[in-house]
């Protein structure tokens, strides 16, 4: 999700910002996917970096900072703006698109579509939301309180509850919060919670993930803690939670939630994936195929020497993926790019 501003409280809030502007304009008008990458994972550098970045070449020390984004840097420290930002700004296509793929569901295809179609306000969007698909349409629903970022303790508050819920349906349900949060982020996009279970195993019947999935999901609808459906499939659920208003919240701001089951056997892969960042699991899996290793969210496998994968390699904790490929274990707090 890299649809609200992920460094509001850095202290490079202006350059992130712009970084962030560049990437959006890649990835919805240029359709550029390794421009936009090399453009959030500068950004990403930048957010995580503490002290105010005085100079282009500053920024350069940092991984996955270049020479043209560090003279991008260098212009707009001293105008205090970018050329290349202003024209963006001025061009109409953009900004419509900006804002509709700001609406959970509507990616650039969806969004140029829609462009195409007229559509380029969110006042257009309510009146034809015979357009959009179950899952956008909540999306323009919620869409202020899905782009306002999920502060820490009330991802914290969410995850007591769903917890309860998950015990009542089955006490050997292990889960835990996953994405952002593991990662220490003080504030998340949206509440990531990975489940397993004992009897649950890849080579387990199908439906049996379904049926711990979704007593999961009903349980926890019939006690209003997820109140919409994006989309619920066989191990992957996508929603709408909110804190009930009896707890002490300021606020009852609807909240996005995944909650995803892994089988057992393959849980610490999944975690992993789960624990993101997403540009961390790229270079890790780049990692794995240069050690001849391939890796997804439910299993590391050597490669053989005819390029098909052999068997799942045994793993019983998330240092072991680390371990086979000859990687220094990385902590969760530190999985940024
Ligand atoms: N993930 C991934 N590739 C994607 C999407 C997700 O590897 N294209 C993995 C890594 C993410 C995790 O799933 O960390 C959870 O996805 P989120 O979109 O919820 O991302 P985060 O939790 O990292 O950030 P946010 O705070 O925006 O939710
Ligand atoms: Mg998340
Ligand atoms: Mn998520």
């Amino acid at each position: 999700m890299a649809k609200r501003k992920l460094a509001d409280d850095s202290p490079n809030s202006g350059i992130c910002d712009m970084l962030n502007e560049l990437a959006e304009y890649e990835k919805n008008i240029n359709r550029s996917t390794p421009k936009f990458k090399v453009y959030k994972k500068a950004m990403q550098a930048i957010a995580g970096h503490s002290t105010k970045i005085t100079s282009g070449a500053e920024a350069k020390k940092l991984d996955g900072v270049g020479t043209k984004i560090g003279e991008k840097i260098d212009e707009f420290l001293s105008t205090g703006k970018l050329e290349r930002v202003e024209k963006i700004r001025a061009d109409e296509s953009h900004v419509a698109m900006s804002l509709l793929t700001k609406v959970t569901g509507i990616g650039p295809a969806a969004a140029q579509k829609l462009y195409k179609d007229g559509i380029t306000s969110l006042d257009e969007l309510r009146n034809n939301l015979d357009k959009l698909n179950h899952h956008q349409k909540i999306g323009v629903k919620y869409l202020n309180d899905f782009n306002q970022r999920i502060p820490r303790e009330e991802v914290e508050d969410i995850f007591k509850l769903v917890a309860a819920g998950i015990k009542e349906v089955d006490e050997k349900i292990e889960y835990k919060v996953c994405g952002s949060y593991r990662r220490g982020a003080a504030t998340c996009g949206d509440v990531d919670v990975l489940i397993t279970h004992p009897d649950y195993m890849s080579q387990s019947l199908k439906s049996k993930s379904g049926l711990f999935l979704k007593r999961v999901v009903d349980n926890l609808s019939s006690s209003n803690i997820l109140i919409d459906t994006l989309s619920h499939g066989e191990s992957k659920y996508m929603g709408v939670c909110v804190l009930p208003s009896a707890t002490d919240s300021p606020t009852r701001i609807h909240r996005r939630i995944d909650i995803r089951i892994i089988p057992k056997d393959q849980y610490f892969c999944g975690l992993l994936y789960f624990t993101g960042s997403d540009t961390f699991n790229q270079s890790m899996r780049a990692k794995c195929l240069e050690e001849g290793f391939t890796l997804n969210e439910y299993s590391l496998r050597k490669m053989g020497s005819t390029g098909v994968p052999g068997e799942h390699l045994p793993i019983t904790c998330e240092r072991d993926i680390f371990d086979f490929i000859g990687m220094d274990y990385v902590e969760p707090e530190d999985r940024k790019s």
